[in-house]
């Protein structure tokens, strides 16, 4: 047997912390660093970028954008894992003023819907801007949970002194955690922001799988990516009571096998769609098809119509039948 010296008492304890210390300090050395995971909701008024923003945060377009004003018509989920940390951002349609249509109620109730249960919020503005649609998301912002303001388009600001009196103005804000302005479109300012965003994160076990992107289906996506080039291709003229239906979305192997129809409200935005001679329709499909196949890494056939039904915005039963209503 070994033989143990008598020790007094206080030194025999100081002896066993100083052990267990080293334990747990080599213990934390061989784990992996805690994990975290957390849910970033991206709110708005219309146009400000926050489907730009999110597409940069998880490092993929996801998000369809577009410089026309309500873009974005559903709550969409966009994941990153980086290192220990899982991302879940949650991107908005753009915060309604007015509630005349059904389509803006479904859309405002989206944003409500996203706020709920949320670790942080990112509140897009335009950097330089201040209006009463921005006051507006303000109060949508749920009560004690932390929420950083993103000034986007910093790239438009000439002279970044003559950002200094408004942000000195939002800074007095005390619902806002941080101001942070950027550009959206910049890599390195959405890694600045997403390592900020990290140390919102609580730790926990991640919700999503490490190779997780979205939690939409690829037919999701697909209609998504149609109403972009839509929305992009027509110009000002095609109002937003238009949209993308999926009639079929199969898969043979690794190819994609869709057929979509684009529904318009009337018979002269069929014609606008359609093009002369078929032009912009053959267009909308060949960039439409193009993204698709990058987002899916698979070769896709894409079949396009054209058609009228009129007033369906307004239409509650038709809302539904779209999938608008969550
Ligand atoms: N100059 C500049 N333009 C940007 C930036 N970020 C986004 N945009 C542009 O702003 C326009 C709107 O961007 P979106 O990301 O679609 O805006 P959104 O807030 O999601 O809009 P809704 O979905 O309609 O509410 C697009 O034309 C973007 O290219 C930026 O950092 N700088
Ligand atoms: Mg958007």
């Amino acid at each position: 047997m070994k033989h143990h010296p008598v020790q007094p008492r206080a030194q025999e304890q100081a002896q066993e912390q100083a052990q267990e210390q080293a334990q747990e300090q080599a213990q934390e050395q061989a784990q992996p660093e805690r994990r975290r995971f957390g849910t970033v909701a991206i709110v708005g008024r219309p146009n400000v970028g926050k489907s730009t923003l999110l597409n940069s945060l998880v490092g993929q377009k996801i998000s369809i954008t577009s410089d026309k004003a309500q873009t974005t018509r559903h709550r969409l989920l966009g994941v990153r894992t980086e290192g220990a940390v899982q991302f879940a951002f949650v991107d908005t349609p753009g915060f309604q003023l007015r509630h005349a249509r059904g389509l803006h109620r479904a859309m405002n109730r989206s944003v409500r819907g996203a706020l709920a249960d949320v670790d942080l919020v990112l509140w897009v503005v335009e950097a330089g801007v201040w209006g009463v649609a921005d006051e507006r998301v303000g109060e949508l912002l749920p009560p004690g949970r932390p929420v950083i303001l993103v000034a986007n388009k910093l790239d438009r600001i000439r002279g970044r002194e003559r950002l200094l009196p408004w942000l000195a103005e939002r800074g007095k804000d005390r619902r806002l955690a941080e101001i942070v302005p950027l550009s959206a479109r910049r890599d390195a300012d959405a890694r600045r922001l997403l390592a900020l965003v990290a140390g919102y994160l609580p730790e926990g076990p991640w919700g999503f799988d490490p190779d997780a992107l979205t939690d939409r289906s690829e037919r999701f996506l697909a209609s998504e990516i149609l109403r972009e080039k839509l929305f992009r291709l027509t110009g000002d003229e095609l109002p937003y009571g238009s949209t993308v239906i999926i009639d079929r979305f199969e898969q043979e192997g690794q190819l994609r096998r869709i057929a979509a129809s684009i529904v318009v409200e009337r018979d002269s935005h069929k014609a606008m769609v359609i093009g002369s001679g078929g032009a912009l329709i053959r267009r909308i499909g060949s960039e439409a098809r193009q993204d698709m196949q990058k987002l899916y890494d698979a070769p896709v056939f894409l079949e396009l119509w054209v058609k009228t039904r009129s007033g369906w915005a307004d239409d509650q039963a038709a809302l539904r039948a779209y999938g608008y209503e969550d």
